[in-house]
């Protein structure tokens, strides 16, 4: 018995020994430690054992124990320890390699122009609603006072999903909803992206940004429309900015007018900007229609309204002097960084 423990230690530890990974170790506990171990079975035998000799036998095999238990934990912490060192010299890092920059991106001008507009607005008072920009035709155009056949519904000219369903042409729907569904007064601006059946040139595309305004109350005149967009004017491209109102026609407003700024690059006396002229065109507006008023359930014998209507990307083009509106849709961040 004696002879048989002093080779399970000396064989354990000599396997413990060899051992080259925490794997291995696992196997030599199992080995002589585990239910069906070599020690464990020297333990079962014990019965054979001369029962005055039991004692010292079991301090025996106690002690292997101990001692494969204890080689067993220290194998076991040098390992990790020849792992961790091994894995430290593997993963080396360079602390003088210079950081990789992170790409950041940059505000689209068409973004900073529409913060300023709502900047601009909001401070008047108005609230910024947005809408579908998959729409009915009745809210596209027939709420708009632009009847079947009336050419701006021309399949030349707007995206049909069928025949009720179309990509919105203008923001205007979103107002015709909110006039529908809100007791004047009412005081908001509606931006968003509307489509046109447009070949892609400097200044068209199939798909660009309006920001349409709208008030309805009580009272209200052409002077207040006058008013605010020259308000609006001034802050957009400066205090001295004039602005003229020239006769228009829009099937949803009458009176209807087109609205130029005095060009901010000459002041007026004509440049290249303003191709000499002095003024700059940048928006449509007019008293809202009063069978636009009816058919969107307002009573036009109790309200008047205002409203109008601004390309975005011409607001970004003018006042950032792009010369090609196809430059806003590239995203190149050379491009973009430089606003
Ligand atoms: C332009 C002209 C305009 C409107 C838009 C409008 C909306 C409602 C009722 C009446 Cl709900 N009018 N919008 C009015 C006049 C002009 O836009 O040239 N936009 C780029």
């Amino acid at each position: 018995m004696k002879e048989q423990l002093e080779r399970i230690k000396s064989e354990a530890l000599a396997k413990m020994e060899a051992a080259d990974a925490l794997e291995r170790l696992n196997e030599i506990r199992v080995a002589y430690l585990g239910k069906k171990g070599e020690l464990t079975g020297v333990l079962k035998s014990m019965k054979d054992v001369a029962p005055e000799d039991r004692p010292k036998v079991g301090q025996m095999v106690n002690e292997v124990r101990e001692m494969i238990e204890q080689k067993l934990e220290e194998t076991k912490a040098a390992l990790a320890k020849k792992a961790r060192e091994e894995q430290m010299k593997r993963e080396v890092i360079d602390v003088t390699l210079p950081a990789k920059k992170a790409n950041t991106g940059h505000k689209h001008p068409n973004s900073i122009a529409l913060e300023e507009v709502e900047r601009i607005f909001v401070g008047m008072g108005y609230e910024v609603v947005e809408g579908p920009e998959v729409e009915y035709d009745m809210y596209n155009f027939e709420k708009l006072n632009i009847p079947k056949g009336h050419p701006a519904r021309d399949e030349q000219d707007t995206f049909y999903i069928n025949d009720s369903i179309l990509l919105r042409s203008q923001t205007s729907p979103v107002q015709a909803r909110v006039m529908e569904k809100q007791k004047p007064p009412i005081r908001m601006i509606a931006p968003g992206r509307v489509f046109r059946s447009d070949e892609v040139d400097a200044t068209h595309s199939p798909s660009f940004h309006q920001i349409e305004g709208l008030v309805i109350d009580k009272h209200i005149t052409f002077a207040d429309l006058k008013g605010t967009l020259a308000e609006f004017a001034k802050e957009l491209f400066g205090e001295d900015t004039k602005v003229k109102f020239r006769p228009h026609h829009f099937p949803f407003t009458e009176p209807s007018a087109e609205v130029d700024v005095s060009c901010f690059k000459c002041g007026g006396k004509g440049c290249r900007f303003c191709k000499g002229s002095g003024w700059i065109e940048i928006l449509g507006c007019g008293m809202v229609h009063p069978h636009v008023l009816e058919m969107c359930g307002i009573d036009p014998e109790e309200y008047t309204g205002f409203a109008f209507g601004v390309g975005l990307e011409r607001i970004a083009l003018l006042k950032y002097e792009i010369d090609d509106m196809r430059l806003l849709y590239e995203n190149d961040i050379r491009f973009l960084k430089q606003f």
